[in-house]
């Protein structure tokens, strides 16, 4: 990206048009970044037990009490809990300080969470965690097989960039996720899998590809181990066409569709996430993938392989540098003696960590048995997105020591520290990332540093240092840099994949002049962007990849009769995880403005909810209420709910306090994508809308949500005893003065009310209550927040709860632009034949800055044509 500062205040943004990754695109949260710089609820000073604190006293603190903890519990009673959202040179002190000084494992990090699986699926097959593809490859393959990701809106630009491949060179696009999605309509072909059945999928893949001559013998022979037990293996789970379609709940010629497309297609990828690596089997699921390719020689090859697609922007540099409680540092393993020592010698440390550390869900739960006793949580918000969260809550609470460094000063976890450390945020940073592909690029600060807030890696070297701790007089990011290429390098003699050994001496400048560049870079500095095993050369000792024989297993907790549908859960468009920041742009929040759950028409019968209206999940662990929406997206059994709603923006909203904590035996990633629940009516008396241009402090009514608009917060609210709606509506507006400009309407027969006030003819704040969830167009309410002077037919208006003209915009679909689904579906008609996003665009504007909201376009474009064709 490249921003740039603007005398306002406001930042500039636009995607960098020299980046391999996205060459100049930006998707929707990229291009509204500039709407997240400011300075509203950022953490800019050190506090202890809520009071304001000096730096020196804060580092103190943290210092002392792990060093108490330590000195009289032993050091694995102390923990650091990370995030891939910190930068390489974060991750890497944080890691030596706990793996070599510490000198335990207690290091996990929230990419545990996210693509662990991936990691232990890569280490199995290849010998190490190595991404074996670029981005580029996936314009030149001829098919893209995507499971488990809904690519469309969690990485737009590659779904970008695979829809134009396609255009011209017209290559195909599968697309196997139990949900029909953003991505799955644009794809030529949907497999809707029953829920944890990718093992039985890929396996009933490599029985097929053995008996249609499509195993290519010498690759197998020459490069790989396993490959009978793992056929004998996949044939024993099932194997068949007809029976893999039937476990799978998949008619057998959509099957058989794929499986010949995979076949008869020499260059393939099959691209992966969330609905792959968040499952009990998701290292099986990885390896199932993975099989394949081995089996048919499509890996190795440019536009060939299994390409696991990561999601925050440093999950990969965390793997690097080892942060994760498995591995030591720079792809060296923790049960790797000589590397061990190799690792100590190098960085001259007094112990160092030999055993595996507790993965995040179970160092969480050492955390409430009170074994663990001091965490340091930094960049990332468990509370919020651990699985059985409320239970992470629990055991924050009871914890004698938590530090917190974050960017914000009022996140779910924030709430729980007894010592906040203020960090430096996006456009304030200054260090390295590295992506999906291998790519290292550089994050370089354009913002100076509010407030008293410091980087993590600083803050971290403090922390090392005031502990006693040599080895952390680092001065700037370059000089943790240069030691973390230094150390891949060290004592590696080809051993590992990982090596930016050319770097080893990368001066201030050059690292100043970064330019990105993808690893191994063991001796030159060239880009390394072409598939890695080309050679057929792996990482294993033998230099042979290794199939694994699986035997396919179903989710761990089926749906049972107390809780009979399955929660899936995973991201909105525009939003970004916990919407700590995401939240701060009105902009953003218009596409989906509110927590939902989505479930299949016919299910909302049987279980007796209604679109529109509120609905309780309940699982084992916890439970949430949140807006219901049908149709038929979402399979019978499922209810789908988005993962980034919290205490901040919401009452009673955290989809973490619902998912089960149930973990892959190898990887220990949770299972978050499946949990048995059930739904119910949330019986609200009433519902209202709340509208201000102040902001207030929480509502105080049975439900509410909060979500920030470009000049005012919305509320949605439901009660369940009615009071007096007059009173209860200026108490939530918070208007005491009897003598300001305040209207009202109320119905009492019809259970309506409705109140607003203006000051100077402007809107200030409104208000609408009603028995029924059905309250006045949201889109125009926003609307009228821009109007300078209401006149006598606007105050009218208002009243009534309808615009004059009576257009609704409906749902937004183009954030950037603002443009509704109304206005798209109207041009879509008139158009006919002739609609395409890119004709909708020119008269619309929607979908022509970044084009993120194209496949919802599409959609609507369908959705138009089939009602025309059907009159
Ligand atoms: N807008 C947006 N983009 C993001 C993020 C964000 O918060 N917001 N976060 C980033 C991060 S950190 C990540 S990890 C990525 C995640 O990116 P994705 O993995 O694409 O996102 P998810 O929505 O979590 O889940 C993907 C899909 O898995 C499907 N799924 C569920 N169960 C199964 C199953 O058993 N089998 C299969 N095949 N599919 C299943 C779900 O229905 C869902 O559509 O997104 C990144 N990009
Ligand atoms: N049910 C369910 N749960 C899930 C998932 C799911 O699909 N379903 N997905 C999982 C996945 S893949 C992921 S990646 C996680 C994400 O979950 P989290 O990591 O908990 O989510 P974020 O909101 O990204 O949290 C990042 C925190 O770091 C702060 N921050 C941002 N930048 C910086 C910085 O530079 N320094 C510091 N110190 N702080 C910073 C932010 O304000 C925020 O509080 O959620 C996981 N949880
Ligand atoms: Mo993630």
């Amino acid at each position: 990206m490249l921003a740039t500062p603007l005398k306002d205040g406001e930042v500039a943004v636009r995607g960098d048009p020299a980046h391999p990754a996205n060459r100049g695109k930006l998707c929707v949260k990229g291009s509204a970044l500039g709407d997240t710089t400011g300075l509203e609820d950022r953490l800019l000073h050190p506090t202890v037990r809520g009071e304001r604190v000096s730096w020196d006293a804060a580092i103190a603190t943290v210092a002392e009490g792990f060093q108490r903890c330590i000195d009289e519990h032993g050091p694995d009673s102390v923990a650091f809990y990370v995030s891939g959202q910190l930068l390489t040179e974060d991750y890497y002190v944080a890691n030596k300080l706990m793996k070599g000084y510490v000198g335990v494992a207690n290091i996990d990090t929230n990419s545990r969470l996210c693509m662990s699986s991936a990691v232990a699926g890569y280490k199995r097959a290849f010998g190490e965690d190595v991404v074996p593809l670029s981005y580029e490859d996936l314009e030149i393959a001829d098919l893209v097989v995507l499971v488990g990701s809904n690519t469309a809106w969690c990485h737009p630009i590659i779904l970008q960039r695979l829809t134009a491949a396609r255009e011209s060179r017209g290559s195909k696009m599968v697309v196997l996720d139990p949900r029909r999605t953003a991505t799955s309509d644009v794809a030529d072909l949907h497999l809707p899998l029953l829920p944890g059945t990718d093992v039985h999928l890929f396996n009933g893949l490599l029985v097929w590809l053995a008996e249609h001559g499509a195993v290519d013998r010498r690759f197998v022979d020459t490069h790989t181990a396993g490959w009978e037990e793992a056929l004998d293996a996949a044939r024993a789970g099932g194997g068949s066409l007809v029976e893999t379609a039937r476990v799978c709940g998949l008619e057998a010629e959509a099957l058989r569709a794929f499986y010949e497309m995979f076949t008869a297609t020499p260059s393939v990828i099959t691209a992966y996430s969330m609905g792959v690596n968040q499952s009990s089997a998701g290292t099986d699921k990885a390896n199932a993938i993975i099989n394949c390719h081995l089996a048919s020689g499509r890996i190795g090859k440019p536009g060939a392989g299994p390409f696991s697609i990561t999601g925050q922007p440093n999950a990969m540099g965390g793997r690097e540098v080892g942060g994760f409680v498995h591995t030591l540092a720079s792809h060296i393993d923790l049960n790797d003696a000589p590397g061990r020592k190799a690792v100590q010698e190098f960085w001259n440390s007094p112990r160092i960590a030999s055993e595996q550390g507790p993965k995040a869900v179970e160092m969480f739960e050492r955390i409430h048995s009170g074994q663990i006793k001091a965490v340091w949580i930094m960049a990332t918000n468990p509370v919020v997105s651990l699985p059985d969260a409320d239970k992470v809550r629990e055991a924050l609470q009871r914890c004698p020591l938590v530090v917190v460094s974050d960017v914000m000063g009022n996140t779910d976890t924030s709430a729980f520290a007894h010592v906040l450390l203020p960090a430096l945020a996006w456009g304030e940073k200054d260090g390295t990332v590295t992506n999906s592909e291998r790519t290292i690029s550089r994050q370089r600060p354009f913002l100076p540093a509010p407030g008293e807030a410091r980087a993590d890696w600083r803050i971290i070297c403090d922390v090392a240092r005031a502990m006693g701790h040599p080895g952390f007089d680092f001065q700037t990011p370059h000089e943790v840099f240069r030691e973390h290429a230094q150390l891949s390098a060290h004592a590696n003699d080809g051993k590992r994949a990982f090596n930016i050994g050319a770097w080893s001496w990368i001066t201030p400048e050059e690292y100043e002049n970064w330019q990105p560049a993808a690893w191994p870079m063991t001796r030159t500095r060239e880009t390394a962007r072409g598939p890695m095993f080309a050679d057929g050369k792996f990482m294993h000792p033998d230099g042979r990849a290794r199939f694994v024989a699986l035997t396919p297993r179903l989710p761990r907790n089926p749906p049972t009769r107390q809780y009979p549908l399955v929660l899936n859960t995973g991201r909105v468009r525009d939003h970004w995880h916990t919407m700590t920041r995401t939240g701060k742009s009105g902009k953003l929040s218009s596409h989906i403005a509110e927590p939902f759950a989505e479930i299949n028409t016919e299910d909302a019968l049987r279980f007796a909810v209604r679109a529109g209206d509120l609905a309780q999940l309940r699982s084992a662990h916890g439970s949430m209420v949140v807006r219901v929406r049908t149709g038929s997206d979402v399979p019978s059994g499922m209810v789908f709910a988005p993962i980034h709603w919290n205490r901040a923006f919401a009452s009673d909203a955290r989809v973490g306090a619902l998912t089960n904590p149930v973990v892959d035996p190898i990887s220990g990633e949770p299972e978050l994508k499946h949990t048995p629940v059930a739904m119910e009516p949330y019986a609200a008396d009433w519902y209202g809308v709340m509208l201000t241009r102040a902001s207030l402090p929480p509502p105080d009514v049975a439900w509410w949500t909060r979500v920030k608009g470009e000049q005012f917060v919305r509320y949605e609210l439901a009660g369940r005893e009615a009071g007096d709606w007059a009173v209860l509506a200026r108490k939530l507006l918070g208007v005491n003065d009897l003598e300001v400009d305040w209207m009202e309407y109320r119905d009492a027969g019809r259970k309506v009310y409705r109140a607003a006030y203006l000051v100077d003819d402007r809107l200030e704040g409104c208000v609408y209550f009603d028995a029924r969830p059905a309250l006045p167009e949201r889109a125009w309410l926003s609307r009228l927040f821009a109007v300078s002077r209401f006149n006598e037919a606007m105050r009218g208006a208002l009243m009534a709860g309808r615009a004059i003209e009576g257009a609704d915009q409906g749902p937004t679909i183009c954030s950037c632009f603002g443009v509704g689904k109304n206005p798209i579906a109207a041009c879509a008609r008139a158009l006919g034949a002739a609609a395409t996003p890119a004709e909708i665009g020119k008269k619309l504007k929607c979908g022509t800055n970044c084009g993120s909201c194209v496949p919802e376009i599409q959609r609507v474009i369908a959705e138009q044509a089939v009602k025309t064709a059907n009159g």
